[in-house]
């Protein structure tokens, strides 16, 4: 076995770390992470998950100019619905928010908590001040729901991550016409026994399209003495039929490391539900630190496809 040469820092952490905490917050939270965002109206917007002391989590908005400094809004955007349909499956709370645009509409996915387990909501948006729900769109014992930008000859793709432990927390597609029935599901990404995500994947980020394949930022799961260690790695999915999986980096590009990352409310962990693409060929990751904070990083988008390229390993 050769010893690999240390490996190039891909992710250049922001010296504004954590560039959100619960002490930004307006209305009593106690901890601020993993965060999906978007760009809208010229300025990036993030809806983040805060833990209530119940336990239970909310979804906050918060919107940025620069991408690194964020103003919270004043009030909750999304807290356990009410709703007929929906007051049933969110009672324990709204997680891990994602955010996806398609023609204008913003579309999230939320974990939604209950007596009766772990399933994905639906919501959408067009102004971020309003917010819909659609239907929920999972059964129980799923989570980590990301939707593609794009239809695929009129159809939507999404990641999603059921729990099961025949097949070990893999990461699998699904295919749906109306986003609300999905179907067609097959698995695409497995972890590997003694590797750094050994334990379990999930999907992270909404895929960003690049020219040489959808690029996922995922994240990773390694059982220690001490408890999980949480990771985010890199995969490539092919541009006209994401069920494919071009590559998979088997190396990580962050791993807990900041003293926010390695102690909070949960230890080691980064965890990311979005990133934005910038203008000029660079991508700003978002993750939660130790499930308390918010952090963010850039990276060059052509050295994350490199690094799946050039150190990858087979998906399955
Ligand atoms: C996962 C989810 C995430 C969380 C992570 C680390 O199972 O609950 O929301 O960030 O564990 O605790």
């Amino acid at each position: 076995m050769t010893v690999p040469s240390k490996p190039a820092l891909l992710v250049e952490r922001s010296p504004l770390n954590p560039i959100l905490s619960r002490d930004d917050v307006p209305y009593q939270v106690e901890t601020v992470h993993n965060a999906g965002v978007a760009r809208y109206d010229g300025r990036i917007v993030m809806l983040f998950r805060s833990h209530l002391r119940s336990g239970r989590s909310i979804i906050g908005k918060a919107v940025s100019e620069d991408g690194f400094r964020f103003t919270v809004d004043p009030e909750p955007f999304m807290r356990p619905s009410e709703q007929d349909g929906f007051f049933e499956y969110e009672a324990y709370g709204v997680e891990d928010p994602r955010i996806c645009c398609i023609d204008g509409e913003y579309l999230i996915t939320y974990s939604a908590y209950s007596r009766h387990g772990v399933r994905i909501g639906l919501a959408k948006t067009r102004d971020f001040k309003s917010v819909e729900r659609t239907a929920m769109i999972s059964q129980a014992d799923m989570r980590n729901v990301v939707i593609f930008p794009q239809r695929f000859d009129g159809r939507y793709a999404r990641l999603d991550r059921p729990h099961s432990e025949i097949d070990p927390w893999s990461i699998w597609l699904s295919w749906s016409p109306d986003l609300i029935h999905w179907g067609e599901s097959e698995v695409v990404m497995k972890p590997v026994q003694y590797h750094w995500d050994e334990s379990k994947i999930g999907p992270g980020a909404t895929p960003i399209r690049t020219e040489h394949g959808w690029l996922s930022i995922y994240h990773g799961v390694f059982e220690t003495m001490d408890g999980a260690v949480y990771r985010l790695g890199v995969a490539l999915h092919d541009l006209s039929n994401p069920a494919r999986v071009i590559a998979v980096s088997d190396e990580w590009i962050l791993a807990p490391q900041d003293p926010w990352e390695i102690t909070g409310y949960v230890h080691n962990v980064v965890f990311t539900c979005g990133a934005v693409e910038t203008n000029d060929g660079g991508v700003i990751i978002y993750w939660g630190g130790a499930d308390s904070v918010i952090c963010a990083g850039t990276a060059r988008l052509d050295d994350l496809v490199e690094l799946c390229l050039s150190k990858g390993r087979a998906p399955l």
